[in-house]
């Protein structure tokens, strides 16, 4: 039977607990900068980006006549032994804003994607230059690279390796989280660059000869935003570059102007072998994903290759859509006109200043910030984990707010075009709401 409009049965919502949301739903109807509008009439602070996508904020015109223009003149194009303009143009953009030396653009259509695609390169890389064996990954406890079987499988998230099969030859390094030296810590937290020494041991077991790659987000967000202690960043760096093993960020979350920069490489100063991104890449507004490479990653994989043959067996119908590569062109400009990039670095002291005037509410166990990304720990409740951070969540989504909730922790990560009356906003919610949650 057909659905009716007000029927919410059919969507298999993902990531969301269906049940619970079908009782009581939380509808957006539109956007406009910094806020949303509920399909109850109210006005929500957007304190998340959307999920982390909308950097420029909302419904932003130049961006929604790019995509209008090009959906009216080239709808699709493929770039398989085919090629359209605006590809070529946007990953040569792309690259005078990737750090030094990353200069090649692989497209695909989402972060998972991306994840996919970088380790797929890693491997092709190793073998082009004579050392097939290297085929392992090395990802780390609490990481999340998507949804696809390689990014669950150097991710660390037991939700995910409890349900489904994982990919052989993966291993982890311990996460970086260190609650009893770090708490309530400003900025990069001072205890823990050791935990890169980690890799040495898990080099020391498989053997450098064995594995192709290390992947980490330089700031983990999924897992409830854990800031990498100063000097650990540097070491992973260090330790790859003596043995061969390639150093790739994910950037998903941390790309374009997150931390202050336009990648949290160039923020934290460490230069990895791949980058990828997606989400901000196009505003959030057409799925996009990216994977910014050295060029000798890209160099070595073509070189090898007899003349004529295709050299790198991976792409997806949609890579580089000209949908999206109007609304990232037009993404780019906008960032760039307006300084958006940088922005987070100009609003970072008031933005922590507020976040940690947060510490003695009930049941903070820890604060944590960097760039424009704030984090909020609870004390779980006894026996019900995650229940005290969800009704945090619905509290202040009720108070005309958006936040996001993950296990026991709420994490912010509202547009860079929000001002300090607005992060005031934000936080005088939120104080409310967790004075009254406890
Ligand atoms: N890598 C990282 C670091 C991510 O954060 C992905 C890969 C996957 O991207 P796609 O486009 O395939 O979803 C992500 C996604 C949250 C949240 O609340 C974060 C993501 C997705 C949904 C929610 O922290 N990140």
């Amino acid at each position: 039977m057909a659905n009716l409009s007000n029927d919410l049965d059919s969507f298999w919502m993902p990531f969301t607990a269906n049940r619970q949301f079908k009782q009581a739903p939380r509808l957006l109807v539109s956007a406009d900068r910094m806020h949303y509008k509920s399909h109850d009439g109210r006005t929500i602070l957007d304190g998340t980006a959307g999920l982390w996508c909308c950097n420029a904020g909302h419904n932003r015109p130049k961006i929604v006549e790019a995509i209008q223009q090009s959906a009216a003149t080239l709808d699709f194009a493929p770039t398989f032994q085919m090629g359209h303009p605006s590809a070529f143009t946007l990953a040569n953009r792309l690259a005078a804003l990737a750090p030094e030396g990353m200069d090649q653009v692989f497209f695909c259509n989402s972060g998972s994607e991306a994840v996919d695609s970088a380790l797929k390169i890693a491997q092709a890389y190793h073998r082009a230059r004579g050392e097939g064996t290297r085929t392992r990954f090395i990802g780390r406890e609490r990481a999340y690279h998507g949804v696809g079987f390689g990014g669950i499988s150097v991710g660390g998230l037991v939700a995910n390796r409890k349900t489904f099969l994982q990919l052989p030859g993966t291993d982890h390094l311990r996460h970086t989280h260190d609650l009893e030296r770090n708490a309530f810590t400003k900025g990069q937290p001072r205890h823990g660059a050791e935990f890169a020494d980690e890799l040495e041991r898990l080099i020391a077991l498989h053997d450098a000869s064995t594995i192709a790659a290390v992947i980490v987000e330089p700031i983990a967000g999924s897992t409830g935003v854990l800031i990498p202690p100063a000097g650990y960043l540097e070491k992973l760096r260090a330790i790859c570059d003596r043995t061969g093993i390639l150093l790739i960020f994910d950037e998903v979350i941390t790309g374009f102007g997150r931390t202050g920069a336009p990648f949290a490489a160039q923020r934290f100063g460490v230069t990895p072998d791949m980058i990828t991104g997606a989400k901000g890449v196009t505003n959030g507004t057409v799925p996009m994903g990216v994977v910014l490479a050295q060029s000798k990653l890209y160099r070595t994989v073509v070189e090898a290759a007899p003349e004529n043959a295709i050299e790198f067996f991976h792409g997806y119908t949609y890579s580089a859509h000209p949908l999206a590569c109007a609304a990232a062109l037009a993404t780019l400009d906008v960032y760039e006109e307006e300084g958006l990039l940088e922005r987070a670095c100009t609003l970072e002291s008031h933005w922590q200043d507020r976040l940690h005037a947060l510490r003695g509410l009930p049941n903070i166990i820890d604060l944590r910030n960097f760039g424009l990304i704030g984090a909020i720990e609870l004390a779980p409740r006894p026996g019900a984990p995650g229940t005290r951070a969800y009704d945090v969540f619905t509290g202040c989504y009720e108070q005309g707010l958006l936040t996001r909730a993950t296990g026991d922790t709420i994490a912010l990560s509202p547009p860079l075009i929000i001002d300090t009356e607005e992060i005031d906003r934000l936080f005088d919610i939120l104080e409310q709401v967790l004075q009254k949650t406890a």
